[in-house]
């Protein structure tokens, strides 16, 4: 048989946003047992290192007259980001991506979607991350990312990989939603993005959200991302974020969505992004991320 190829790539990008200690996401997911939980699941483990990310000083924070935090140093990453995912799917891997904050989504992407007509993305997060320049309250790109894919957003971001848009609005769609600007209120509406808030998650059930996201991508899609940021759980379950927001998507709600998205054997690549070891309570959240990529690649109960 032949055996599933995984590619794991280390992104300590902490420049999207303002909470220092994102950065060292990757090494806190590793020393929570990646590799290891990964091979017991009998898959080929690659661990390629991390992508180097650029240490800007404060100077630059904002040096080319946009009001977006790093945005040279944050592109420069993606960049990077992007051509070792595009190889890594060249090589017949499944690109396994560890943030960093949420902006690596930018590069993992422009990686990504080449390689498909019709890419899914499945966003868990508490967050849109579809502002833009003008929406944005805080000029952080890691709120960026999703618009960024779309083509909407600074031309550094959107041109990253050499083409745009890189997704459809309709093959989106967002689960864990409960703190969104109202100009991503506003840009949900008018391109028409599939979102299950945590409305619809306490209303439905999450088995029923994932059955209905899974029927929504399955036949249109060609291969679906799924981009997980760990503020999309309960800061009870996941307390190592930068901007950890209440009244969230518990550990066994989230184990179910990643069990069922194996079932369904529409994920193509992943990315678990905005681990902050520095904010977590015993490396609780890097051990959850580990935990739910287990669920996510087939680990089994009994
Ligand atoms: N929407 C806000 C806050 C935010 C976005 N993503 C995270 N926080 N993690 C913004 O700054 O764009
Ligand atoms: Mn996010
Ligand atoms: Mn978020």
């Amino acid at each position: 048989m032949n055996q599933k190829k995984i590619s794991i790539i280390g992104v300590p990008m902490d420049l999207g946003q303002m909470r220092r200690g994102v950065d060292m996401g990757p090494s806190a997911i590793r020393y929570a047992g990646v590799v290891e939980r990964l091979e017991r699941l009998n898959l080929n483990i690659h661990d390629l290192g991390d992508i180097e990310i650029g240490r800007p000083g404060k100077t630059e924070e904002k040096s080319e007259g946009s009001n977006l935090r790093y945005l040279k140093a944050v592109a420069e990453g993606n960049k990077k980001l992007a051509e070792v995912v595009d190889h890594t799917i060249e090589g017949g891997s499944f690109p396994l991506v560890l943030g960093g904050d949420h902006s690596i989504a930018i590069g993992t992407l422009a990686g990504v979607a080449k390689h498909y007509d019709n890419l899914g993305v499945i966003w868990y997060d508490a967050h849109g991350d579809l502002n833009t320049v003008e929406t944005s309250p805080s000029g952080n790109i890691h709120g960026m990312p999703l618009a960024v894919s779309l083509g909407i957003g600074h031309e550094d971001l959107t041109s990253i990989g050499g083409y745009t848009p890189k997704i459809k609005p309709e093959n989106i769609v967002i689960i864990g939603a409960r703190s969104l600007d109202d100009g991503e209120k506003e840009l949900i509406r008018e391109v028409g993005i599939k979102v299950y808030t945590m409305h619809e998650i306490d209303r439905l059930g999450m088995t029923k959200v994932m059955d209905e996201a899974i029927t929504y991508l399955k036949d249109k899609t060609d291969g679906v991302h799924l981009s997980l940021d760990l503020d999309g759980l309960d800061p009870l379950d996941a307390p190592g974020v930068g901007t950890p927001v209440n009244g969230g998507i518990s550990y066994r709600e989230s184990h179910l969505a990643m069990e069922m998205l194996e079932e369904s054997k529409i994920i193509t690549s992943a990315e678990f992004v905005e681990v902050n070891p520095i904010l977590d309570d015993k490396n609780k959240t890097a051990t959850v991320a580990v935990a739910l990529m287990g669920s996510l690649f087939g680990e089994k109960l009994l």
